[in-house]
């Protein structure tokens, strides 16, 4: 399988940690995506938005989205709960992911971190003030239990813990949220687990 990558991404890092774990060797195609104005022309017409994680199986079709290569990927695995309840727990902390992890500590960390162009403050500061909100959230869920479902790791660990281990790059302390400082340690000692630069 072929992996359109980018080794500073978040979202990329978890298909990565996840084929780590699973053992999948992926062939991977590096994207930049620090640069704005890269066309990113290797990736027309394998994803309409022309962002990375973009995954090409060996027959040739083509996911995108990060949550949808994690649930492909994991299908069988001890990584993805047989029980259809739990595989529905396991979806809502990918949404979750999506809707209040990734847009405000993923883009607070790209502004910090990689941004090539003048932002508003303000921008910034709300990315983290959301940011921190999910967080409390988290540290609410996880207060108490090892992992997010079911007291077993699985790829809602996974997605949650991609940018949420590097909440520091988005100006983020973790030793506010000490439940979720020990989850993170907790997912880093996983066998197989690979850190984002690996
Ligand atoms: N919801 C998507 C987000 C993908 C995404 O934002 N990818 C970024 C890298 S982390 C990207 O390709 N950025 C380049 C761009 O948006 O032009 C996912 O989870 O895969």
């Amino acid at each position: 399988m072929l992996l359109h990558d980018a080794p500073v991404s978040g979202n990329c890092y978890k298909v990565r940690l996840l084929a780590s774990h699973l053992g999948i060797e992926l062939e991977r195609v590096e994207t930049d995506v620090i640069d704005r104005s890269n066309p990113r022309e290797s990736l027309n017409g394998l994803n309409p938005m022309r962002q990375v994680p973009v995954l090409v199986l060996d027959d040739g079709r083509v996911l995108a989205e990060s949550g949808a290569i994690l649930l492909y990927l994991a299908e069988g695995s001890g990584y993805i709960p047989d029980d259809p309840f739990h595989r529905a727990q396991v979806t809502q902390w990918l949404f979750f992911e999506q809707h209040e992890l990734e847009p405000n500590l993923g883009v607070a960390r790209f502004l910090l971190q990689f941004a090539q162009f003048e932002y508003p403050p303000r921008l910034l500061s709300s990315k983290q003030h959301a940011g921190r909100e999910a967080l409390v959230a988290l540290e609410a869920h996880l207060t108490g239990r090892r992992f997010l479902v079911e007291e077993e790791y699985s790829i809602a660990d996974i997605a949650v813990y991609a940018y949420v281990h590097m909440a520091q790059e988005s100006g983020i302390e973790l030793i506010d949220y000490p439940a979720v400082l020990e989850w993170v340690l907790l997912v880093a000692a996983q066998p197989g687990h690979i850190r984002i630069s690996q």
